[in-house]
C-alpha cells in the first residue's frame, strides 16, 4: 500500500491556525521596532546621541517572525544591526534607549552602546559588532544547551555579509556533527555595507549551509506569516534532537548601512528602495493580509502604531533625562 503522499508535499501552512490576537501582537513588535529606529535616527541627527547606529527599519518581520517562535529561556546571538532582534526578544525600550545615550540605566551600564547590547534574563546573549562574530557564542550556546540536555534552542542571527567570514564554517560543522540546537537565521538585505552581495559571495547562499548536511530553507523576509511558521518548524526539529538549520531570509534596509550614509544613489538606484518600500513593506503586507481575510479592521493598525509611538516617545523622554554613570564606574565591568 502507498504511504500517505500528502504528509511527504511540503504544504503552505494554515497561517489562519494562528490566532488574529497573535498576528496582531506581531504587528504591535514590528511597529515598535520601526518606531525605536526612527526615534535613534532622529537621537543622532539632532546630535544627542555618541557614535552610530544601524537601522533595521524594513527587516522587521524576520526578528518578530523569529522570536515569536521562541521562548523566553531560549537564546539569540544578534549583530551590529542589533535593536530589532532585541526589542523583539523582550527588550525594554527604557533600558534600550538609556544604552544608546550612554547612560546609567542602560542594559551595559551606558558603556556598550548601539552595537552591545545583551539581556541575559530574556536569553538575549548579545549584540556583536564583529561581523559573524556571534555565530560563535550561539553555537557554543547550543553546545551548552545539549550538555545541561534542556529542550532550549539558540538562534544565530546575522547579515549575508558574515558569510565571507571562516567562523561560521567551523561552527556549522560541529553543530551539524553534534546535533546542536541552532538556528542561523541569514538576513540577506541585498548589501554589505556598500557593496552588493554578488560583488562578494561567489555561488549559492544556502548551498553553503547544505554542503554541511544542515537542513536548509528559504523564505521571503518580508512576509512575518512565513517567518514565524517557518520557525516554528525549525524550533521544533531542534528541541526533538534533529539538530541545525540554515535559513535564508530575503529582505532590504530601507535606510543607508548606517545612519550616516545617507547619499546611496552611487551603489543601488532609487527604484529598488520604492520597490521595496512600496511592493514588500512587512508592516503593510500583514495588515493588507489581515484586513482580506477579515481578521481586523484597518483602523486598528493605525491605532497600534499611534500607541507604539507613544510607548517610544515616553522612553526617549526617560533616557535623556536618566543620569550618566559617575566617573569611578569607567574601569568597572570592563574585561579588556
Ligand atoms: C570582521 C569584520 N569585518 C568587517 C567589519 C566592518 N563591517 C561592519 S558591517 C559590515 C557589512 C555587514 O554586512 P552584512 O553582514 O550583510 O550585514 P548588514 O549590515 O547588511 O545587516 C562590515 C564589512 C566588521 N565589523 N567586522
Amino acid at each position: 500500500m502507498p504511504k500517505a503522499k500528502n504528509k511527504a508535499a511540503k504544504q503552505k501552512p494554515d497561517y489562519l491556525a494562528t490566532d488574529q490576537e497573535q498576528w496582531l501582537q506581531m504587528y504591535q513588535q514590528m511597529s515598535k521596532i520601526r518606531s525605536f529606529e526612527e526615534n535613534a535616527n532622529e537621537l543622532y541627527l539632532s546630535a544627542k546621541m555618541p557614535g552610530l547606529t544601524h537601522m533595521y527599519i524594513g527587516e522587521e518581520a524576520i526578528a518578530v517572525g523569529v522570536c515569536e517562535a521562541l521562548r523566553q529561556d531560549d537564546y539569540i546571538t544578534s549583530t551590529h544591526r542589533g535593536h530589532g532582534h532585541c526589542l523583539a526578544k523582550g527588550a525594554s525600550v527604557d533600558l534600550m534607549f538609556a544604552e544608546l545615550l550612554g547612560k546609567e540605566a542602560g542594559y551595559c551600564r551606558g558603556k556598550g552602546g548601539s552595537m552591545h547590547i545583551a539581556d541575559q534574563a530574556r536569553g538575549n546573549l548579545g549584540a556583536n559588532a564583529i561581523v559573524g562574530g556571534s555565530a560563535g557564542i550561539a553555537t557554543g550556546a547550543a553546545m551548552s544547551i545539549k550538555m545541561r540536555g534542556t529542550d532550549q534552542v539558540a538562534v544565530c542571527f546575522f547579515g549575508e555579509g558574515a558569510l565571507g567570514q571562516g567562523l561560521i564554517y567551523e561552527v556549522m560543522n560541529m553543530a551539524q556533527l553534534w546535533r546542536y540546537p541552532v538556528i542561523y537565521v541569514c538576513e540577506n538585505n541585498l548589501y554589505n555595507e556598500y557593496t552588493h552581495h554578488s560583488e562578494t559571495t561567489a555561488g549559492s547562499m544556502p548551498a553553503r549551509a547544505a554542503a554541511f548536511g544542515i537542513h536548509t530553507v528559504e523564505v521571503d523576509g518580508q512576509d512575518v506569516r512565513e517567518v514565524y511558521h517557518t520557525t516554528l518548524d525549525l524550533v521544533e526539529r531542534a528541541r526533538n534532537g534533529q539538530g541545525p538549520a540554515f535559513m535564508l531570509c530575503h529582505t532590504y534596509r530601507y535606510h543607508g548601512h548606517h545612519v550616516g550614509d545617507i547619499s546611496r544613489e552611487y551603489y543601488r538606484p532609487k527604484e529598488e528602495e520604492t520597490y521595496w518600500k512600496t511592493e514588500k513593506d512587512p508592516l503593510k503586507m500583514l495588515s493588507t493580509w489581515m484586513i482580506e481575510q477579515k481578521l481586523a479592521e484597518g483602523a486598528l493598525f493605525g491605532q497600534i502604531e499611534a500607541e507604539a509611538r507613544q510607548e517610544v516617545e515616553a522612553a526617549v523622554k526617560f533616557a535623556l533625562e536618566a543620569p550618566y554613570p559617575r566617573e569611578e564606574e569607567v574601569t568597572q565591568h570592563v574585561y579588556a
